[in-house]
């Protein structure tokens, strides 16, 4: 199929049954909101995830998943998904993005998955990534790696308009941020700390008006680093991401994914080298999105699905009646 054809299908079809998709990982994840298990949360999310992928009529493939074969039996990278009949697509999950979140029953869990034209999604080894991304509306390469936190800040600050102090920015609270934390601190600049859940963390620069969040910084997942990336690419913003391959072991596992470079800096047209849908549910409350609502008859969903091709953002608010279609079958 022409790589335009290609992006129409996934521009119209795919879109919606993208969100089913992430609507009933969430939900299976939610049954188990707060109940102290992290495993069993996430498998349900898993199996949920994999039904529902099962049946899109796509020949897809997992680059980003639950980990390596050997290690992850579903959902593992390389595995195929979909009817086999359709156009062939690169799929990146996490079926449930902050496991420790929806355990504890606390805010920001999503279920999430992007999917690309086959071959355009960086095939990410599950190790550490540095990450920083911003939103929209600012000069090119504004982001890199490699500057001082401090800098990083002064030069947001100025492309801004604003003092230093008027920036804020997203940081995992991990020991492994203490320089950077105090580094941004000391600039006047304020610093959000999340637990878990960096990419819908990444998600809030594209919106610094309503979320108040001007840039995110740190080391969190690949996994994630890729699925955010994904939602970059559809909204706007500018991330820049390094994979850590910081032993022999974990150079060699990224060289069989292909990777030369291991400190090559990833802008979000080299994690996404195609046109990409990125959806994401709520699974518990969060500043992004509502978590599912169980009632009587009644679940409730919230879902944002973008589309690189249009940069469309819709929100879709569900309401499950059939409650049987939420069962494993
Ligand atoms: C982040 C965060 C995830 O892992 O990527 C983080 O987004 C990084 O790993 O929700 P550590 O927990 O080891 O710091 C999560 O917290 C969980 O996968």
């Amino acid at each position: 199929m022409a790589s335009n054809e290609q992006s129409q299908v996934l521009d119209r079809i795919l879109s919606i049954e993208i969100v089913r998709v992430t609507e009933r990982a969430a939900v299976a994840a939610a049954r188990l909101r707060g109940r102290g298990n992290e495993k069993e949360a996430d498998q349900a999310a898993v199996d949920a995830m994999r039904r529902e992928l099962g049946k899109l009529p796509i020949d897809g493939t997992v680059v980003i998943g639950e980990g390596e074969r050997d290690e992850a039996p579903m959902l593992f990278i390389g595995e195929n998904v979909g009817t086999g009949k359709g156009p062939k697509v690169d799929i990146a999950v996490d079926p449930l993005e902050g496991t420790t979140l929806c355990a504890k029953n606390m805010p920001g869990s999503i279920a999430t998955m992007a999917m690309a034209e086959g071959g355009k999604l960086l095939n990410a080894p599950d190790v550490y990534m540095e990450k920083i991304a911003i939103g929209p509306g600012y000069p090119k390469d504004l982001v890199d790696l490699d500057l001082p936190p401090a800098e990083m800040i002064a030069r947001l600050a100025k492309a801004k308009s604003v003092k230093t102090n008027a920036i804020t920015a997203l940081i995992l609270d991990r020991p492994r941020h203490a320089d950077m934390i105090a580094a941004v601190r000391k600039t006047g600049a304020a610093v959000s700390l999340i637990t878990d859940g960096d990419v819908a963390g990444v998600i809030h620069t594209a919106q610094p008006g309503a979320t108040g969040i001007d840039i995110y910084m740190g080391i969190g997942g690949a996994p994630e680093g890729v699925l955010a990336a994904a939602a970059l690419a559809c909204i706007g913003g500018q991330m820049q991401c390094r994979l850590v391959l910081d032993t022999e072991e974990k150079r060699t596992r990224a060289a069989k994914m292909g990777i030369k470079d291991p400190r090559k800096k990833y802008g979000i047209k080299e994690m996404v080298t195609g046109e990409c849908v990125f959806a994401a549910t709520g699974v518990t409350d969060g500043n992004l999105l509502k978590g599912v609502k169980f009632n009587n008859n009644v679940i409730e969903t919230e879902t944002v699905v973008m589309r690189s091709v249009t940069g469309t953002v819709r929100w879709v608010r569900a309401e499950h009646r059939l409650q049987t279609k939420f069962q494993r079958s």
